[in-house]
């Protein structure tokens, strides 16, 4: 399934449910055009976006969870290729962006808690710690959040993270995909790539506008 992997020792990876914004967000981090907004849950395999001069790549997952017209089958299929991909190439992958919804992501989580039955996003969220891939929470779609204060210390609280948010920073990054608005992405982003020995690599990305 991921025949086509580039060979590359260091990469980040984006992953979250369909919709959530995901190749958005690539577009954004690459200056690429990336197809988004397509119909969700066909493809089941990786986007790979190289940079041909460094040893770097960034990696959109396919999305999870409900997809209209996607039957239950193949969305176990991209769930357990997701594990298996996080699994297999955990060496090369420095930090997983777990990307959410932001004007969703809590009443999802909680219904799935209340229903008893485990989050995906928190299950693969502990994944990833068990990996020792660094998670970082993109909080995507900020600008229909009202109550940006109160959304993200809920958010912070359901992944283990006491409130406030704002002393969580290097994992919990609001953005608004859409436009452009992704510096609190690219600050924990540095701060992974810097402490993981591969400052450099912060070249590959764009600058923070602040
Ligand atoms: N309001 C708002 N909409 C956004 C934002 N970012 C992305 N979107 C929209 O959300 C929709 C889905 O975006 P995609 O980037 O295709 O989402 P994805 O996570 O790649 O979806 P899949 O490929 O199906 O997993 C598109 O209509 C985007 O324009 C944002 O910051 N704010
Ligand atoms: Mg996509």
């Amino acid at each position: 399934m991921f025949e086509d992997r580039p060979r590359r020792s260091a990469e980040v990876v984006l992953l979250g449910r369909s919709n959530v914004g995901k190749s958005t967000l690539m577009r954004q981090l690459t200056g690429r055009s990336v197809p988004t907004g397509r119909r969700p849950g066909v493809t089941t395999s990786p986007t790979y976006h190289d940079w041909a001069e460094i040893d770097f790549m960034l990696t959109d997952l396919p999305g999870f969870g409900f997809m209209a017209g996607v039957p239950g089958e193949t969305r176990e299929r991209i769930k357990t290729a997701i594990v298996r991909y996080l699994e297999t190439y955990a060496d090369a992958i420095l930090v997983g962006v777990l990307v959410l919804d932001g004007s969703a992501a809590v009443e999802i989580i909680d219904r799935h808690l209340n229903s008893g039955d485990p989050p995906y996003v928190l299950e693969l969220f502990e994944l990833l710690v068990d990996l020792d891939i660094e998670p970082v929470i993109a909080v995507n779609k900020m600008d229909k959040v009202d109550d940006r204060d109160e959304t993200l210390d809920s958010i912070a609280d359901r992944f283990g993270y006491p409130p406030p948010w704002q002393q969580w920073r290097d994992h919990i990054a609001p953005v608004t995909a859409k436009e452009g608005r992704i510096d609190p992405l690219l600050h924990a982003l540095y701060s992974h790539l810097d402490a993981t020995g591969h400052g450099k690599l912060r070249g590959a990305l764009p600058s923070p506008h602040q």
